[in-house]
């Protein structure tokens, strides 16, 4: 029986989450510091830890089948590989930013400027389509100091707060990229690879479907039913059951997550009451 080999980010904004998704899909590893391979005990997979920055090579390579990584890394890398699956976590974005007292007029005002960056592929890019000149200045990492200690005009870097580029004076004037953390695969797995492969999907899938919604229980007069299930249209139809006081039910549906204040004031406005919201911890569909 073979095994699907998963590369997962080693240390940092990508790797607790990565492990605990691969937890909640009930795969149980050894996670010892400094270990850079292991096998899962209880699903044929075998995970690698390494730089987010290989994983789009190694991916290609097929030294692992799959990965764990920022779309950022994905697009940057541009290697021949498919991304399978986008995953909902480690969201940011890669903008453009300048001094604060500078004055932003539209992307020309890049043109012979000198650009701070990780990102000099999508960067490029971006100068390409707007024809404009300027000088890439590529750098691994605190990106966000250049122009305070003058060594570019402006930066192009990951954002998600946006609280590092205030601290360094500096203003985001474009966003080229929005980014999440997805799989990617290789574009040649084999029939036992793919078939390991969709299990594991078909276990993420379960598990964001239950992170993006809530189970919710309320109580309605049995004349405001028909508006409460207009507002949760809940996976099929809502279960409804009724309550020994006369005229009135329990009902029970799945609200998402992102949508839940907002229905939930809808719900009380049409005569719900005693409303529960449970978290779900898988989500079948
Ligand atoms: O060592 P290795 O190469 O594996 O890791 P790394 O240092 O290259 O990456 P890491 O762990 O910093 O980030 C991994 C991935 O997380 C990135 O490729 C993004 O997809 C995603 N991500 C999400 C972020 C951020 N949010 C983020 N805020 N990556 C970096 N940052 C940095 C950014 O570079 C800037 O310095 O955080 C700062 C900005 O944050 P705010 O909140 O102040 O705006
Ligand atoms: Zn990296």
């Amino acid at each position: 029986m073979g095994v699907l080999k998963i590369a997962i980010q080693k240390s940092g904004r990508l790797s607790e989450n990565s492990k605990k998704l691969l937890e909640e899909c009930g795969i149980k590893f050894s996670n010892g510091t400094g270990v850079l391979k292991t096998t899962a005990k209880n699903f044929p997979v075998e995970l690698l830890f390494l730089r987010d920055d290989d994983i789009p090579q190694y991916v290609e390579q097929q030294v692992a089948d799959i990965g764990i990584l920022g779309e950022n890394v994905v697009f940057e890398k541009n290697k021949d590989i498919n991304i399978i699956e986008q995953l909902g976590f480690a969201g940011c974005r890669l903008s453009m930013a300048i001094p604060r007292e500078e004055l932003y007029t539209g992307p020309q005002y890049f043109q012979n400027k000198k650009i701070a960056t990780s990102y000099p592929r999508i960067l490029g890019e971006f100068l390409k389509e707007h024809n404009i000149s300027a000088e890439i200045e590529e750098i691994s990492g605190s990106v966000e100091i250049a122009p305070g200690i003058g060594l570019a005009d402006a930066v192009c870097d990951i954002v998600s707060s946006g609280s590092t580029l205030l601290t360094n004076g500096l203003h985001e004037v474009e966003t080229i990229l929005k980014s999440q953390a997805v799989i990617v695969g290789n574009k040649n797995l084999d029939t036992e690879k793919q078939a390991i492969l969709e299990k594991l999907l078909f276990r993420i899938r379960s598990v964001k479907s239950a992170n993006e919604n809530k189970y919710i229980l309320l109580n309605a007069p049995v004349s405001a039913i028909d508006d409460i299930c207009k507002i949760l249209p809940g996976m099929k139809s809502p279960t409804i059951v009724p309550l020994v006081e006369k005229g009135w039910c329990s009902l029970h549906s799945v609200v998402k997550e992102d949508e839940f204040w907002v229905r939930i004031d809808q719900l009380r406005e049409a005569g719900a009451q005693g409303i529960l919201v449970i978290p779900i911890e898988k989500m079948i569909l």
